[in-house]
């Protein structure tokens, strides 16, 4: 093994509150079943050489019957609306050790190693707020339609959801996820070094249609501004051609229900296969121009740093990527034997076409399976069998697009773009798995 050319995490981080909660989550959380009821699960799989222990003879949790078998129930849920199970406590938004948190400006990062399939629970969907978030009041909530139109129109949340609607799923991935990866910061674990991430199914309106009845200059009219109603003046420019499309939504709808309040209730610009950033939340203003505006968070923020310190070309799309989140950092594998690799690919351009994983650091490949659906700008879900022989292991996805796009390695991201950046890191990530079963975020040099 190639333990070597590792270069682990920093001590700091192992101080830090995340690598205590990664522990406990790895101990009692649901992630147990990697140490504990795996091994039961694992002993149907016919492949396995290595025999799962059979249950202990007189096991109580067989023989003795529970009291949900023999009492009554609860009553139907009291408040309405459903929760988790208790047991799944674990299953949380954390905010990163590595990140200086303000109350307003702050980040929360999805659990993505305790989800299954592709859709984000919405009370798990990241969060990225600049300056706080708001429930405001729908029936006060009004969008405007101005700028190179006939007639600028303002139009109420009763007048939007009167509209023809379109209902798709995408994934909304932060430009800044796997920011402190670039310096190796190697933060413990999947949820913070790719949390800025989740999928949802987004209901909306094509702002296409709200453009043409307000009668947009399509020809003099290449770009529109979005504005957001909170105090965070996150305009962005988006290019017609987006709009044109007719991917770009006008959205109210999250997962069959409402947009969360954190995620931007009433209204939310989706805006599929670019950074979180242009997805501005809280919208209520569209302007029609003929040239981009050039905003603070599209000069001064959400721009690369080359080696030589000059600004990269702007950019938005997010490229192909993907990650493990099945064996991931800060999880524990019991016993040698079967695992099932898991993990999550994307891609901005377009459909994730294939997914290789390597257990050995990326000298062997083999191609994953890709579950369906597989749909545009939208989360796959990838898996491999895999035996684990007990010895460490270095684990790596790296992903391609209908585009042909490959996802890089580090040498190969690093090499053109040097260490400088915060943004844009869509590098293969590699998990170490230790003699003892435990994973780390590590980086191949
Ligand atoms: N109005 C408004 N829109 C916003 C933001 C914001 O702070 N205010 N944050 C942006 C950023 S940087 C990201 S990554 C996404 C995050 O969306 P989420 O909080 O629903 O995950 O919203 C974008 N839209
Ligand atoms: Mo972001």
């Amino acid at each position: 093994m190639q333990t070597g050319r590792v270069r682990k995490a920093p001590e700091n981080f192992l101080d830090a509150a995340g690598i205590r909660q990664v522990n406990t989550e790895a101990k009692q959380g649901r992630r147990d079943f990697l140490r504990g009821a795996f091994a039961a699960a694992a002993a149907g799989a016919a492949a396995v050489a290595h025999a799962a222990p059979a249950p202990a003879e007189g096991d109580p949790d067989i023989l003795q019957a529970p009291e949900h078998t023999t009492g009554l129930g609860q009553p139907v849920v009291t408040d309405g609306y459903g929760k988790p199970s208790k047991y799944e406590a674990n299953v949380q938004r954390r905010q990163s050790p590595g990140l200086t948190q303000t109350r307003q400006a702050s980040v929360s990062f999805a659990p993505l190693q305790s989800l299954f399939g592709i859709v984000t629970p919405s009370g798990l969907h990241f969060e990225r707020h600049h300056q706080g978030w708001w429930d405001i009041d729908p029936s006060k909530h009004r969008l405007m339609v101005n700028g190179l139109v006939k007639a600028a129109k303002v139009f109420t949340m009763d007048e939007l959801m009167r509209l023809p609607s379109v209902s798709r799923f995408h994934f909304i991935e932060c430009g800044a996820n796997t920011g402190m990866e670039w310096g190796n910061v190697a933060v413990p674990t999947c949820q913070y070094t790719h949390g800025m991430l989740s999928c949802s199914e987004f209901t909306g309106v094509p702002l296409i249609t709200l453009l043409q009845m307000a009668g947009a200059d399509l020809k003099k009219g290449r770009f529109v501004l979005a504005e957001g109603a909170d105090g965070s003046s996150m305009t962005r420019t988006i290019p017609m051609e987006l709009v044109e499309s007719g991917q770009v939504l006008v959205a109210y709808g999250q997962n069959g229900e409402m947009l969360r309040p954190e995620n931007g209730y009433p209204l939310r610009l989706v805006v599929p296969g670019v950074q979180g950033v242009s997805w501005v939340k809280y919208l209520r203003r569209i302007e029609v121009g003929d040239q981009p505006w050039a905003t603070k968070d599209e000069t001064v923020h959400y721009v690369d740093l080359m080696p030589d310190g000059t600004h990269r070309q702007y950019t938005s799309i997010q490229e192909c990527k993907s990650v493990i989140t099945t064996p991931s950092g800060g999880q524990v594998l019991m016993d040698q034997g079967f695992y099932s690799i898991n993990g999550l690919a994307w891609s901005g351009r377009g459909k994730v076409t294939q997914v290789d994983v390597s257990t050995d650091g990326g000298r062997n490949w083999r191609a994953a399976r890709l579950q369906g659906p597989v749909m545009d700008k939208c989360l796959t879900r990838f898996s491999l069998d895999w035996t684990w022989d007990g010895k460490p292991a270095l684990l790596q996805s790296r992903a391609r697009d209908e585009s042909g796009y490959v996802q890089p390695s580090y040498r190969q991201l690093r090499g053109v773009r040097g260490t400088r950046s915060i943004y844009h890191n869509n590098a293969i990530q590699t998990w170490l798995v230790e003699e003892s079963g435990e994973v780390k975020n590590v980086q191949l040099g």
